[in-house]
Parts: C-alpha cells; structure tokens; sequence
C-alpha cells in the first residue's frame, strides 16, 4: 500500500514573473488566490537574466509542495515553457503585453510549445484566469475548494443575469421614447468588465 503523502505546509501556488515590472498584470492572479483562501508565493525568476535560478527554482518547485505554477513573462516570455520543461507540474502561461507588439510576442511566445511540454495559457494579460484555473486544478479531490468554486460561478451568473436586467431595461426605457433601432439597446452579450465582472467567495474584486 502506498504510504500517505503528508499534507503540505509550505505555499501550494508559485506565482512567478520574469520582472516586478509584471506585478501590475500578474496581481490579478494572486488576489483571486488570496479570495480562495489558496497558500501562495510570489517571485521574481526571469529565463534571461537569473536563467541559472529559474532552473533551480523549477527542480525544486515540486519537491517543496508547489502543486501548480503560474508563470507571468513578457516579449520573449520563455519563463513558463522553460519552468514547464524542468517540472511536472501544471503550468500556466500568463502573456503580459509590453509597450510593443500588444502582447503577441508574449503569446506567441508561451502558447507555441512543442509537443510533450504543456503550458495551458491564458489571454493576453489574464492572470485572473490563470488563478481561477489553479484554483480548479486544486480543486480536484478538495471538496471545500469545489464548493468554493461552484459558488462563485453562481455569483459571476448572477451579475450576468443582473446586467442583462438592467440593459434590458434600459432598452424598454429607451424604446418607449424612440425607436429601438436594430433591436433594442442591448450590448455585445458579454460582460463590458475587465472579464467575469465577478468578485470571489467573500471576495470584493
Ligand atoms: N523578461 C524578463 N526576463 C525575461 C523576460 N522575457 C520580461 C519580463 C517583463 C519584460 O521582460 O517578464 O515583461 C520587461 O522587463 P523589465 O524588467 O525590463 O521591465
């Protein structure tokens, strides 16, 4: 029988970066970690200027209890390929759009790995997501950490149900001094936010 595996004490999420320059981007990521209650760590490891580090960094990640990677980079944004090729870990790719390009070399950058080296990434500056995702990943066999997630998928629905109220009454307002013109008032069918308008369980994001 395999012998039980000791609860970690140490953080159970690296949110990692390639400079503080990121932080501004990579903030998101940590405060829906710190919403869920989710242990974590913050560090600066960049694959160009401390690459002998990063390694080090990447060997030892799972050894010290780390259970998922977040990995922030951007322009020649190596850092969370080469995390995800030194660890087995689930990594996620967090672009970060520099003042060029808008992004797309960050993304390009973390989304076109080669095959058998995985980094699951997200849009272009969406650390949110990224702390959503390790949030589901840990989920998987933490029940409390399920419910957790359930209930803020109910909470990011009710604002969307709360927005189309509003638009949709908006739209009667309007309609009832003009005409609605090609069909009411009604938006793009999505949150005009910054995503998912939604702020985590007991959150206020
Ligand atoms: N970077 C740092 N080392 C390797 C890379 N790709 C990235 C950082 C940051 C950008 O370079 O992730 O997005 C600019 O960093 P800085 O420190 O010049 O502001």
């Amino acid at each position: 029988m395999a012998a039980a595996r000791s609860a970690p004490t140490g953080p159970l999420v690296a949110v990692v970066m390639g400079s503080s320059s990121d932080l501004s981007v990579m903030q998101d990521a940590v405060d829906v970690l710190a919403q869920f209650g989710v242990t974590h760590e913050v560090r600066v490891v960049s694959a160009h200027r401390t690459p002998d580090d990063m390694i080090a960094f990447g060997h030892a990640a799972a050894g010290r209890g780390i259970r998922v990677v977040i990995a922030g980079a951007g322009g020649a944004a190596h850092l969370p390929g080469m995390l995800a090729s030194v660890t087995p870990l689930p990594v996620i790719g967090v672009p970060v759009a520099l003042s060029h390009l808008d992004g797309l070399d960050s993304l390009l950058s973390i989304v076109q790995m080669p095959r058998g080296v995985p980094v699951a990434t997200v849009a272009v500056n969406g650390s949110r997501n990224a702390g959503l995702l390790a949030v589901r990943i840990l989920a998987i066999g933490d029940d409390q950490l399920t419910h957790a997630m359930e209930e803020f998928q109910l909470e990011i629905a009710d604002t969307a149900r709360a927005q189309d109220a509003g638009l949709s009454e908006a739209g009667a307002s309007a309609g009832r001094g003009a005409s609605a013109g090609r069909g009411g008032s009604a938006g793009r069918g999505e949150s005009a936010g910054r995503g998912d308008g939604a702020t985590g369980p007991g959150g206020h994001g």
